[in-house]
């Protein structure tokens, strides 16, 4: 009997460290769920040029995560949709007017200016394509947003009221 109380311990302490990695990884997941975004954004983007959302409000601080999603068929080449959140105040034509010639870097300026004019931005997505962006603005205010595809931002483009 105390032989096998014996063998049971050791077995015991073989596991051990397979439970406590076991556990770890739990702790992870949960850590990683409790990170889950305070708000989402869904915003579709199609073959008419638009995007289905015009507007739309967040709390100051909080976590966002924002899905474009192209509903079109059009090809990225022709009818490519991003979607940029602009710092306040940020002169959208002129923004604009830089990111049609920069397709090099997906429609992003490379000049440092209109670079840290950028919070967020999505890839350029062609028709059926969808990306998320996570992003957090801290101070309340209106926010403009748009697709820096060439000659879309005029109809593409949207306001973001932080509170
Ligand atoms: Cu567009």
């Amino acid at each position: 009997m105390k032989q096998l109380t014996t063998k049971l311990f050791a077995a015991a302490l073989t596991l051990a460290p397979a439970t406590l990695f076991a556990q770890s990884d739990t702790a992870t997941t949960e850590k990683k769920e409790a990170k889950k975004a305070d708000q989402e954004v869904a915003i579709e983007a199609n073959d008419q040029m638009q995007f289905n959302k015009k507007a739309f409000e967040i709390k100051a601080g909080d976590t966002i995560q924002l899905t474009l999603k192209h509903v079109g068929k059009l090809p990225k080449i022709a009818m490519g949709h991003n979607l940029v959140i602009l710092q306040k105040g940020t002169n959208l034509a002129g923004w604009a007017s830089k990111a049609m010639t920069a397709a090099a870097t997906d429609y992003i300026p490379v000049d440092e200016a209109s670079k840290k004019a950028v919070i967020a931005k999505t890839k350029v997505l062609g028709g059926g394509e969808t990306d998320s962006i996570t992003f957090s603005i801290k101070e309340a205010g209106e926010y403009q947003y748009l697709c820096s595809f060439p000659g879309h931002f005029a109809i593409m483009q949207g306001k973001i009221t932080v509170k």
